[in-house]
């Protein structure tokens, strides 16, 4: 699919148009969204096999101890995430909003938790990619999430984007090691 004359400013571009085409979250004035691209080189049915766990987060996100699930991860489950210590939350209630095993789309939301993320909802997409010839995913994570009381819509953005940077940096070595 990756022509391999790709040049990067066509890459840039073809992200975009994944982006646009595939993350319509549409945020309201009190809401901050943004979107997050990570390219892992490792084969996309290994990296979804890690991505669609909505049962087990804790195979790649590296924030959570443990995690259990009511309903057997048909739309509307909702997991219990516990977190490890030093964040500024112990627990998370989550939704399981979408899960397309073809299109290779996971969609949450964060419905209950000691944390200050409200309305936060999250779509991650993966993509074919061919990175010098070697079988690679093209990961894109967007969000959005209500603006708390106290925070600028820059610091809350500032603050999700570390985090999903961490989820998605510890994607790419979960799923790379897995490969070797
Ligand atoms: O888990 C995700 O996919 C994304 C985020 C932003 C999770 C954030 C978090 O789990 C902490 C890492 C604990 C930070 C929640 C729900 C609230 C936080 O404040």
């Amino acid at each position: 699919f990756w022509a391999e004359d790709m040049s990067l400013s066509r890459c840039r571009a073809m992200e975009l148009e994944y982006v646009r085409r595939f993350h319509r979250h549409e945020p309201r004035e009190n809401q901050c969204s943004s979107a997050l691209v990570k390219h892992i080189e490792a084969p996309i049915h290994l990296v979804w096999s890690l991505v669609r766990r909505f049962d087990q987060p804790q195979k790649y996100k590296p924030f959570i101890s443990r995690c259990v699930v009511q309903g057997d991860m048909e739309i509307g489950s909702v997991r219990e995430v516990n977190l490890k210590s030093g964040l500024p939350a112990t627990t998370s209630t989550e939704r399981l909003e979408l899960l397309d095993d073809n299109e290779h789309v996971l969609s949450i939301k964060i419905v209950g938790g000691d944390h200050r993320l409200k309305n936060y909802s999250s779509v991650i997409t993966l993509h074919h990619e061919n990175i010098e010839g070697r079988l690679g995913t093209l990961v894109i994570e967007s969000f959005v999430v209500d603006v708390p009381d106290g925070n600028t819509k820059d610091e809350t953005c500032f603050f999700v984007e570390a985090l999903i940077k961490c989820n998605l940096k510890s994607l790419a070595d979960v799923s790379e090691r897995l490969l070797l």
